[in-house]
């Protein structure tokens, strides 16, 4: 099987939340076909890199999400999928915090109040590791208090915050308010998940939107060139 191949049976494992040969995937018609764990270890023996297998996460969660908005999928089916996602991300972990030793700064990171996504913050928080960043990682659904009071006792040089829901965008609106109020000098506030945009990172005040973890890595080299 070529890459391409490989890669898009991951993908498509991951949308038909088939998690390995011993899981029946979407439709029931799976069970002892090679699901994502399977694939996944061929990926690795066939030397695709980590950063390509994130990709083609991040790919396959898109799918999932346009066959929730059409209701192909219910809440139980994007939560197979997702579970797919965390597994493969439990393995590459390692491979990706393996990177670097050197310590770039520190980036707490955190999903905001009300907010259960978290797979895209993994990811960012796994690749900032591995990139040489000093990451603690709040979880999900923090509340405000909570990310104000370890930015006091972390002293972080970043902060990121996610947040998945059109809903929750007001809750991360909020948190940069309070934490531009506490005036520390040198802290950016970096911000993403698939509702936010430039033009609201402008709105709420935070000193940088990321569209994806590559942009992430791209923007904190060149804020680190900069102080
Ligand atoms: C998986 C999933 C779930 C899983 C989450 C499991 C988990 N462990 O995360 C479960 C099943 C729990 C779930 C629940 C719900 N979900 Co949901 N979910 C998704 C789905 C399909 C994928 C999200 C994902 O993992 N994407 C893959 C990752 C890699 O991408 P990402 O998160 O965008 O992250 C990348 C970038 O955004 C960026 N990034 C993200 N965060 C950060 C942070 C920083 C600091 C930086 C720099 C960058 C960055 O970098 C990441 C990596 O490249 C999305 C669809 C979508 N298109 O997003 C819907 C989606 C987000 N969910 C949706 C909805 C409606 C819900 C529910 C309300 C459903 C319900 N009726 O209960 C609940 C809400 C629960 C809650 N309170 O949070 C809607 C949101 C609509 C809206 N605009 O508000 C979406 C868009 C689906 C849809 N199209 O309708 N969901």
């Amino acid at each position: 099987m070529s890459k391409d191949e490989l890669l898009a049976k991951l993908e498509h494992s991951i949308v038909m939340g088939h998690l390995d040969a011993d899981d029946e995937g979407f439709d029931g018609t799976m069970e002892g076909t090679p699901g994502t764990l399977e694939l996944l270890e061929e990926a690795l023996k066939a030397e695709i890199e980590p950063g390509v297998l994130v990709e083609s996460f991040r790919v396959a969660m898109g799918k999932v999400g346009q066959l929730f908005e059409a209701e192909e999928y219910n809440l139980a089916d994007m939560l197979a999928s997702a579970e797919c996602v965390g597994k493969a991300m439990e393995i590459i972990g390692p491979a990706l915090q393996a990177v670097s030793h050197s310590t770039k700064g520190k980036f707490l990171i955190a999903t905001v109040e009300g907010d259960l996504h978290d797979i895209g913050k993994n990811i960012v928080a796994t690749m900032l590791k591995g990139a040489g960043y000093q990451v603690k990682d709040l979880g999900i659904d923090v509340p405000a208090a909570t990310i104000l009071q370890e930015i006091r006792a972390y002293k972080p040089d970043y902060v990121g915050l996610s947040a998945l829901l059109t809903s929750t965008m007001v809750e991360m609106e909020h948190v940069v308010r309070l934490i531009k109020e506490e005036n520390i000098p040198g802290l950016k506030v970096f911000i993403g998940g698939a509702p936010t945009s430039q033009e609201f990172a402008d709105k709420i005040g935070a000193d940088y939107y990321c569209r994806d973890v590559r942009e992430a890595l791209d923007k904190l080299e060149e804020v680190s060139k900069v102080s």
